[in-house]
């Protein structure tokens, strides 16, 4: 799906602002709110997850429905063009109203949808009503706890004396919800280019880009590739085709070349910007350009006060910065796409992006915690009727449009299709093998896969050893595993880390970490303190180091961020570099100097 662009064809209104806003109290839908200007109405900023922007635990821990409302005006002389109403993320599950129809349904908080609106559009004044459920179950992804579910996160508060409903998160990260990211109206002409795709192979410096140029209506498709600064490189003409660029400058890790693509069709015109690098696992190796990399970044989260997930442009330049001054190279995009406008600032910056889509929480027993049904215990992959998860279309869904949204994207080096699931339990091969497939089959560069797994006892079965194109291990030896005794912990670690070793694959850290409030200090480091926080990775950087087919260490987490409350969180889970608000601890200055003396390429021989 194609990012909404100004070009002379096309047309591009932003709708962010201040929008009405109501909680629903029920009866949203049956009083048909949508219908009229919302009565009693709150202020409320799109885009913005809408959870700390006003006060209350009923504000914040809304349960279901909530109503936000504009008007729009469309200028006569645009509507001889097809008019598209584009949201960019809406969390979790939107109905788009226009006056007083229905005009678009979607699920899935992270991903893009649009609707074309010409034949809703009255003349004047529209009324734009957007409703947003933030529930999540056995169904959703992330996934919500269910019915009798006791989950190692839950910290008891499951079954509500007063009969209040709450979402309980099958995942540790606070439930934002809302329209977090833009809402945007963009007009194409009415034979109009659907979608490009582009794919490139180097031999020496000579690039080769296989291009197709997806179109509706008739007309000539053309396209073209630029340098920066305005000269022409390569063009073809049709609909697909094979173009060659001479002495090619490669995106590259930290050091990133975009090239400026204009495609045409008819009347319309696109631009795009592209890096032209490769992506290859071979052996033990992950190669970007032919060379071994080596990750050196984190496991983030899109985290800010007070906006929540909401799409935060100042802050996303921030941590790049804060990345090159770390030395850092990449990062993975836990626990679900993030925006559009980051994916462009990485392949603007060179950040190498693993992939995430929202499938986090696949997993029912998750760190001890167990669910039944009718008294019987469930296991993730049982039969609906039984109890089991109930994601798997759905997960197809966002596998599909993570790859057809970021495709194109140099930055993007690897798909993660899930994170911490249920990848050791009965059923999941099953389970994952098609979702693999599918990914293979979708991605036109044919990126590696993987999936992120969980600490578990039987390691050995993770069906991720067969399906994974690089093995992605969350590892917590020396917190939630001998927690404050780092000699044992690393013993345990070896023993583990050296299976991982012995497979030939090449596997990476995609988070380890330990919980550190900003400030606490002792001489003998004990867990919760900065020295403790720094001892932790110097033990596990010493395991790894020593092991061959380790190719890179991304720590849990970038900054400190929002959870929901429980036993083992202070305000937010502390397991950041950084704290909440971007100031270092101390082990972001032992990173820096670890990282600045890692090599981006070659760094295992
Ligand atoms: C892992 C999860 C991550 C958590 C982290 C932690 O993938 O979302 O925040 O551990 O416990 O289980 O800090």
């Amino acid at each position: 799906m194609l990012y909404p662009v100004l070009t002379e064809s096309r047309g591009l209104m932003d709708l962010s602002g201040i929008w009405a806003f109501k909680l629903d109290d029920g009866k949203g839908f049956e009083e048909e709110w949508y219908k009229v200007p919302l009565s009693e109405a709150m202020t409320m900023a799109v885009p913005s997850s809408y959870n700390d922007l006003k006060e209350g635990e009923d504000f914040r821990e809304h349960y279901g429905w909530v109503f936000y409302q504009r008007t729009i005006g469309v200028p006569e002389y645009m509507k001889s063009q097809r008019i598209v109403l584009r949201m960019a993320a809406v969390t979790h599950i939107a109905k788009v109203y226009l006056n007083d129809e229905l005009i678009c349904e979607h699920k899935g908080g992270f991903l893009p949808f649009e609707v074309e609106i010409n034949q809703y559009l009255k003349a004047g004044e529209n009324l734009l009503t957007i409703a947003v459920d933030n529930r999540i179950d056995h169904s959703t992804l992330p996934v919500g706890s269910e019915g009798e579910s006791v989950g190692a996160l839950d910290s008891g508060v499951f079954k509500s004396k007063t009969g209040r409903k709450r979402n309980r998160p099958n995942f540790d990260f606070f439930n934002y919800c809302g329209i977090t990211r833009p809402v945007k109206i963009y007009t194409t002409p009415k034979d109009y280019i659907a979608d490009v795709t582009l794919v490139s192979q180097v031999e020496g410096t000579t690039a080769y880009v296989d291009y197709q140029i997806d179109t509706v209506g008739k007309g000539d498709a053309k396209i073209e590739i630029r340098t920066r600064d305005g000269k022409k490189v390569a063009e073809g003409a049709g609909a697909k085709g094979k173009l060659t660029i001479e002495n090619v400058t490669l995106w590259q890790p930290r050091k990133a070349y975009l090239y400026e693509v204009a495609v045409a069709f008819g009347e319309d015109v696109y631009h795009m910007t592209y890096g032209v690098r490769t992506v290859k696992v071979e052996g033990n190796k992950f190669l970007i350009n032919g060379q071994p990399f080596y990750f050196k970044g984190y496991g983030k989260h899109e985290d800010t006060f007070p906006a929540g997930k909401g799409l935060n442009l100042p802050m996303n330049i921030k941590d790049l910065s804060l990345m090159k001054w770390q030395g850092a190279n990449s990062f993975r995009t836990s626990h679900y796409p993030y925006s559009e406008e980051m994916m462009q600032l990485c392949d603007e910056e060179g950040i190498v992006v693993i992939d995430e889509v929202p499938a986090v929480g696949v997993h029912l027993n998750f760190g001890g915690g167990a669910n039944f049904k009718n008294g019987k215990r469930v296991e993730t992959f049982d039969p609906v009727e039984a109890g089991g998860i109930r994601t798997f279309e759905h997960h197809k869904e966002v596998i599909r449009d993570v790859i057809a949204r970021d495709k194109n994207h140099a930055c993007v080096v690897m798909w993660s299709l899930a994170n911490e699931s249920d990848s050791g339990g009965k059923g999941a091969y099953e389970y994952f093998e098609p979702l693999y497939s599918l990914a293979r089959n979708l991605d036109p560069q044919k990126r590696p896969c993987t999936i992120v797994s969980v600490q578990m006892d039987n390691f050995k079965e993770d069906c991720t050893i067969r399906l994974s194109d690089v093995i992605c291990l969350n590892r917590y030896y020396g917190w939630y595993i001998a927690g404050g005794d780092l000699e044992t912990a690393e013993e345990m670690m070896r023993e583990e880390l050296s299976f991982w070793n012995s497979l030939g694959k090449p596997f990476m850290f995609t988070e380890y970490g330990a919980d550190t409030v900003s400030g606490l200090h002792d001489t003998t480091p004990v867990m919760w303190t900065e020295e403790y926080q720094v001892e932790y990775y110097e033990m596990n950087h010493k395991v790894v180091d020593s092991l061959e087919n380790f190719i890179g260490e991304q720590p849990w987490n970038f900054a400190d961020f929002a959870t929901s409350q429980g036993l083992m969180r202070v305000q937010g889970n502390k397991k950041g570099l950084f704290t909440r608000d971007r100031k270092p601890k101390l082990v972001a200055h032992y990173f820096r100097q670890r990282w600045n003396q890692i090599p981006d390429f070659n760094y295992k021989k």
